[in-house]
């Protein structure tokens, strides 16, 4: 695969002079990122658009604009895509390749390690960013069709299993026995949404901890980025994705799972900023959000072992075994929670 791109040509297309230098940015799974500097300062964030897995980036591009004029209109930092020159799109094809950028967020970082202040503060912001976009919930769309659709990534699971792709499955006998051993307790949240007690929500639906910026001494949350995944989903999803991330003791593909446990204190401060601000919820909401942790390293163990037993074709990964590595992480943060 091609790894070195015509980055003059394609910043040039958003009015970028081709003096700037690119960098490789962040640690995202899906698509790549790289920082633009200018005189040594970073000015924009490049990226390319992994348009196997966002297939309509039309889509895509309409649901950020709406979310971000809103979040604008009410006074936030949020992501500001740069126009193409030619065609006015914040995105543009290249080489069969698409690609946006987007200014620079300064006087912010990202932080791995949070504590009950900024747990507490996050969940303020994201129970804040949920309200803002309830409005505009019907006016979004299902960019990735079911995406934390616990019993569509079950299905995917039971699929992958009965194909056995890269001939896996045999060594996989604890991981997927604790699959299907919580499988049901895992999908009484789409069980509920039929039902009609709870209903869809704008989300975030990527609400890991690397997806927030922070004011530089890391006491406030200055942005959410990573804006591709907002879309109508089950409550659980912000909380869930943040509680995963955030009050797990190491990162998400830790291999020595006794070093991996869930923080409590970090799960109880960051709920009490969240129900401050998440004004929409209703009493079944509540009721089941505690649920939500559990619920989101499950989901996320079923998709890191769905992908591993397909052969690594959707997780970017670092090493060979890397997936099952994460899946085990997963399962053993599923237990401790
Ligand atoms: C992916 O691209 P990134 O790293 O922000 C994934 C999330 C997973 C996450 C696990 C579109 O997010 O759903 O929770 O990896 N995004 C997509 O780290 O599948
Ligand atoms: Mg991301």
């Amino acid at each position: 695969m091609k790894n070195t791109f015509d980055f003059a040509t394609i910043l040039g297309s958003f009015g970028i002079a081709p003096t700037a230098t690119v960098k490789p940015l962040g640690d995202g799974l899906i698509n790549h990122t790289y920082v633009v500097e200018t005189d040594g300062e970073p000015k924009y964030v490049l990226q390319q658009v992994n348009t196997d897995i966002f297939s309509n980036v039309e889509m895509l591009h309409d649901n950020i604009d709406k979310v971000t004029d809103t979040l604008r209109k009410a006074g936030k930092t949020t992501l500001h895509f740069l126009p193409s020159v030619s065609t006015g799109k914040t995105y543009i094809e290249h080489e069969g390749r698409t690609w946006r950028v987007m200014d620079y967020i300064a006087d912010s970082r990202t932080i791995s390690e949070v504590n009950p202040v900024t747990a507490r503060m996050t969940g303020r912001a994201i129970g804040e960013f949920e309200t803002l976009l309830a409005p505009i919930a019907e006016e979004l769309g299902e960019t990735l069709p079911r995406f934390h659709d616990m019993e569509y990534r079950l299905e995917q699971f039971e699929d992958a299993v009965a194909r056995d792709a890269a001939g896996r499955v045999a060594e996989l006998g604890e991981e997927i026995a604790y699959v299907r051993s919580n499988a049901n307790r895992a999908t009484e949240p789409e069980r509920l949404y039929r039902a009609g007690v709870l209903p869809k929500r704008v989300c975030h639906c990527d609400t890991k901890v690397s997806n927030l910026l922070f004011t530089p001494d890391g006491s406030e949350v200055k942005a959410v980025i990573d804006l591709d995944t907002v879309m109508p989903s089950l409550v659980f999803s912000d909380m869930g994705d943040f509680m995963r991330t955030a009050a797990c003791t190491t990162a998400e593909d830790e291999p020595d799972t006794n070093k991996i446990a869930f923080r409590r204190e970090i799960y109880d401060a960051a709920m009490e900023g969240y129900l401050e601000t998440a004004t929409f919820l209703s009493a079944d909401e509540r009721r089941l959000l505690p649920t939500a942790p559990w619920r989101f390293a499950y989901m996320q163990a079923v998709r890191f072992l769905t992908d591993y037993i397909n052969g690594d074709t959707y997780y970017r990964t670092a090493y060979p075994g890397h997936n099952l590595v994460r899946t085990r992480a997963q399962i053993a943060l599923a237990k401790s929670i």
